[in-house]
């Protein structure tokens, strides 16, 4: 534990940076109602592992719900309203996942948010995801809101530039992460996962970020 990081928390909110806030266990309420929801969602838009532009294959699969959805492959990043592969729209947003995500928007202070766009990544052992910035979005005065469920994983939180020093926040099943305003472009990423086995989701980590992407 590292106990300055977490000096400033109150009632499981800990402001991470101006604009960033970790809301601890708040999705662990409607867990079940999201676990059914994402396999609901899986069933006509299973996870796959996409290529980056650079050609990899990613380590995280990832598969959306929503008006659209964010996918990669060599000719760049971008959103979609089709499933590249089904040609088919993605998913309808399970109301249990907008009325958290509008939910956690407003404890960290961004009221009205209005996703279109849930992106889903799996992380088996062994994935991660390198530092990034999400800026593949028209409305950069929408935050992000993130739920982490399953195994624990280390999140990078960096600065505004791809250089900069990074924190190393845990995360834990039921954990969400807000992230808008000064905050919205800071780089990110997460550190390999651990093996390891979680009572609901087994040997995974899913992650759901919310957008507002059109
Ligand atoms: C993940 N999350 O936690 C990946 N991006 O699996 C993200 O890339 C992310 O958690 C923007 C804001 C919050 C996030
Ligand atoms: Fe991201």
């Amino acid at each position: 534990m590292q106990a300055d990081l977490f000096a400033d928390e109150h009632d499981g909110q800990l402001q991470l940076a101006s604009g960033a806030m970790l809301l601890r266990g708040y999705a662990l309420a409607e867990q079940e109602a999201f676990l059914t929801a994402i396999d609901v969602v899986l069933e006509s838009a299973p996870f796959r592992h996409m290529t980056t532009p650079g050609g990899y294959v990613m380590s995280v699969a990832m598969t959306n719900c929503g008006r659209y959805g964010w996918v990669s492959d060599v000719s760049g990043y971008r959103y979609s309203e089709n499933d590249p592969q089904t040609n088919q729209p993605w998913p309808a947003m399970p109301s249990a996942f907008l009325h958290l995500a509008r939910a956690a928007a407003a404890v960290a202070g961004f009221v009205e948010f209005d996703p279109d766009a849930c992106l889903i990544n799996c992380y088996q052992p062994g994935a991660r995801l390198s530092l990034h910035q999400d800026r593949n979005e028209r409305d950069m005065s929408a935050p992000i809101v993130s739920v982490s469920l399953g195994l624990p994983a280390t999140f990078l939180f960096g600065g505004l530039r791809c250089g900069d020093s990074t924190q190393r926040i845990p995360l834990q099943h039921g954990d969400v992460v807000v992230w808008g305003g000064p905050a919205r472009l800071r780089y990110h990423g997460v550190l390999t996962l651990k093996p390891g086995n979680h009572p609901l989701l087994g040997t995974r980590r899913i992650n759901l970020t919310f957008r507002k992407a059109g």
